[in-house]
């Protein structure tokens, strides 16, 4: 999963960037020359406890990569700004900062406004994108070059809504097209609001409208930022002070399976015990192919055993013995925690 970091100037994004990826980021956050990068790994108890089960060569948690895009000076702020852009284009979902704190020349907040001039922007960015195509398709159609239907009507209901200016993702079926994946709208994301207050502040600032279709976290981003980089004891001492229960890094996770619609299974063996991220209603032969294209391709049933299950019962083969694991075909949704074993031949 990528999460591309966006938000004003000076709204925190470097602040949470570092945030999230500071404490348990792989070598720290890598630091490239033009975006930078940082993974973390995704906490998971049951995958723990199954690595104490099974005690594997490896355990694999679940990923997730924060992507902190930079401004690429290009002397044309325009283009720059597109650049900026078209980095957040390639991530699954938006974490978008807004500021809430004073900023260093003592100006209060404006987080509602703050968002929604981010948000208008991204609206104009992707209403560029479906002009530009349109008139490209009435051009093809002049020299006589057959244009798919679809994809007209498909690209005129996102008109219409950009040009109210309204984000794509408002038509979850418009912002989970297959004809429109192509075009990477930013609208059309899933998009986390993380309201970035003050170290005394934890309140989540009044707006006049709550804007529909997005998820809103309030983080201390330097609060939380200083913790991260520090030893687990002092840290611990500090989250108890500041009365903060979970970090930021695991609500953010959290939020950011919620609003992708994302779930976890497991694979488990003695060579490895390793964390599986999918959307959640995929089916049985879909969550193979995540594996690896030769176990979707020759796919015969999959061996299912729900997680707490094999908490209850003590071991597979006794919730074998048992008769909780079950023998699935191609089309069985898979669920969250889903211990799965696929037979399959080459
Ligand atoms: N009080 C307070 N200050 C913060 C907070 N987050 C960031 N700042 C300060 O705000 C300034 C900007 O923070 P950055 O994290 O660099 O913001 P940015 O969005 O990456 O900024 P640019 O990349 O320079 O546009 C810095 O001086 C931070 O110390 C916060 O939660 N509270
Ligand atoms: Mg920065």
């Amino acid at each position: 999963m990528k999460l591309g970091i966006v938000g004003l100037p000076l709204s925190g994004r470097s602040t949470v960037f570092t945030a999230l990826t500071g404490a348990r980021g792989e070598e720290a956050a890598q630091l490239k020359k033009d975006q930078r990068i940082g993974t973390v790994k995704v906490m998971d108890n049951r995958v723990n406890f199954l690595s104490d089960m099974y005690q594997p060569k490896k355990t694999t948690f679940a990923q997730v990569e924060y992507l902190l895009p930079s401004d690429l000076h290009t002397g044309d702020s325009s283009k720059s700004e597109n650049a900026t852009w078209n980095q957040a284009r390639i991530c699954d979902a938006l974490i978008h900062v807004v500021r809430n704190f004073q900023d260093a020349g003592g100006m209060d907040p404006s987080s509602e406004e703050d968002f929604r001039s981010v948000e208008e922007e991204m609206i104009l960015s992707d209403l560029m994108v479906v002009e530009k195509r349109l008139e490209r398709l009435a051009l093809d159609d002049k020299r006589g070059r057959k244009s798919n239907k679809d994809e007209i009507d498909l690209l005129n209901t996102c008109k219409k809504l950009l040009d109210d200016g309204k984000p794509i993702r408002l038509d979850s079926e418009l912002a989970s097209a297959p004809l429109l994946r192509g075009f990477t709208f930013l609208s059309a994301k899933p998009q986390l609001v993380i309201i970035n207050n003050s170290d005394e502040d934890d309140i989540m600032p009044k707006w006049r409208s709550i804007p529909e279709g997005i998820e809103m976290l309030v983080v201390r981003g330097k609060l939380e930022m200083d913790i991260a980089s520090m030893e687990p004891e002092e840290a611990e001492e500090f989250l108890a002070e500041y009365n903060i229960e979970t970090s930021a890094l695991d609500r953010v996770i959290k939020c950011s399976y919620e609003t992708q619609n994302l779930m976890s299974f497991f694979t488990v063996g003695s060579d490895e015990v390793k964390a599986w991220t999918i959307k959640k209603e995929t089916p049985a032969l879909e969550a193979a192919g995540e594996i690896h294209s030769d176990i979707q391709k020759g796919f015969i049933r999959a061996e299912v055993l729900a997680y707490p299950d094999l908490v209850d019962l003590g071991s597979f083969n006794d919730a074998k013995k048992a008769g909780r694991v079950r023998l699935e075909g191609k089309e069985y949704i898979v669920q969250d925690g889903d211990i799965i074993n696929f037979r399959f031949n080459v």
